[in-house]
């Protein structure tokens, strides 16, 4: 690697999310130009974190946050801890001074986003840069479609339409994962995986959601407990715990334009594995991204002549294209990780360019307020419910 200015990074918490922002900080500067390097300093973990070292590419292994937050050498915290250790990891990172990246969704709870806000303002008087891990955003297809947006392409918007599908929870073996204790993850698929599409219908048409109302539900209310994991699920033993987070949440939301839109994220959708969906029809067009088809978007133009009026499948990997001009020649398609480059290679350059870092802690906490206004109308027979 040239020698250039580095950045020190500590990434806290080295489940599956820590091996994808390992490769994202591994991959990034070796196909981007960036101002600084990231260097893979130290992975920490309670337990095992020396093995997740040697296998990810970091230089070091400890197992105590608040050892290596205090430390001189490191410049960044990444934090891919289970949520219930975000605020109190950031918030104590960035009175340290370092920048902070912290996985989705901000927090457990409203009140813990708006501690994590307010720190990451203090910090940001003095240059400290801290950004939200939303990744999805960062796909081609997906910025594309802001870009679209943004454009007018799609004229006037009418309506939002997303979903986020998965089917891990099906089998009812499945055990006690971390996912599923309301201590640990704040909310079930509702904050994992309904924050993803919140957040990415909110950043391709830049409205924000300003009440909902919705229901949530947990289907299988008992699980074997957790003996060993594996991916997101493991082996349970004969004992069983209880689920307490929701399987499911359907909701409609109105957006500060006042257009409807409608959401449903779930870990119950048999047969899908990752289907996350995202379609937005508007008074000159429409468009469609699906996560399962991630080099694609789907635009159909209503201006055109109407013999020729149809959904489009734009393979978007032209050179033209958010993040493509410095990876593969078109249609060499890029994956699920690439993502994780891509927020590694703008988190650099937010701090040493001072471009803004988007989603900041603030567009978290609005996300916070979402799935917690989502709780509630459910609590309340489903009332519309103000955010
Ligand atoms: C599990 O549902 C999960 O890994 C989420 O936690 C991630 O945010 C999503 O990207 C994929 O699914």
């Amino acid at each position: 690697m040239p020698d250039k200015n580095r950045l020190s990074v500590a990434m806290i918490g080295h489940g599956f999310m820590g091996a994808a922002h390992s490769q994202g900080w591994r991959v990034a500067p070796r196909f981007f130009d960036l101002d600084a390097l990231p260097v893979m300093q130290v992975v920490v973990g309670r337990t095992g974190a020396e093995a997740s070292a040697e296998k990810w590419g970091w230089q070091e292994s400890a197992s105590d946050w608040r050892e290596v937050i205090a430390r001189d050498d490191i410049d960044i915290v990444d934090i891919v801890t289970p949520g219930d250790s975000h605020a109190e990891i950031a918030i104590a990172a960035l009175e340290a001074g370092k920048h902070v990246l912290c996985e989705k969704p901000l927090a457990n709870t409203v009140a813990e986003a708006e501690a994590m806000t307010a720190a990451a303002e203090r910090a940001a008087e003095k240059g400290v840069v801290s950004m939200l891990g939303h990744t999805y955003r960062r796909l081609p297809a997906t910025t594309f479609a802001r870009d679209l947006v943004a454009a007018g392409r799609l004229g006037d918007i009418h309506q939002v339409r997303a979903s986020y599908l998965q089917d891990w929870l099906t089998d009812p073996e499945t055990p006690l994962v971390w996912r599923l204790q309301k201590e640990l993850a704040g909310s079930g698929a509702l904050g994992d995986i309904g924050a993803h599409i919140i957040d990415l219908s909110q950043f391709i048409t830049g409205m924000r959601l300003t009440s909902v109302a919705g229901t949530v539900e947990t289907i299988i209310r008992e699980r074997p407990l957790l003996e060993s994991t594996s991916g997101l699920g493991g082996t349970g033993g004969t004992e069983k715990g209880a689920v307490t987070v929701d399987d499911v949440a359907l909701f409609t939301g109105r957006y500060d334009s006042g257009v409807l839109g409608i959401f449903e994220a779930t870990r119950f959708a048999t047969g899908r594995k990752n289907a996350l969906r995202v379609e937005v029809s508007g008074s000159k067009g429409a468009l469609a991204f699906d996560l399962e088809d991630l080099n694609s978007l789907e635009f159909y133009d209503a201006t055109a002549d109407p013999e020729m009026q149809g959904f489009t499948k734009i393979l978007v990997t032209e050179p033209q294209h958010p993040y493509i001009a410095n990876w593969w020649p078109a249609g060499h398609m890029l994956g699920y990780e690439h993502a994780f480059s891509h927020q590694a290679k703008d988190f650099i350059d937010a701090v040493t360019g001072g471009t803004p870092a988007a989603p900041s802690f603030a567009d978290g906490l609005q996300v916070q307020r979402v799935l917690a206004a989502v709780e509630a109308s459910s609590a309340n027979a489903s009332a519309w419910t103000t955010i």
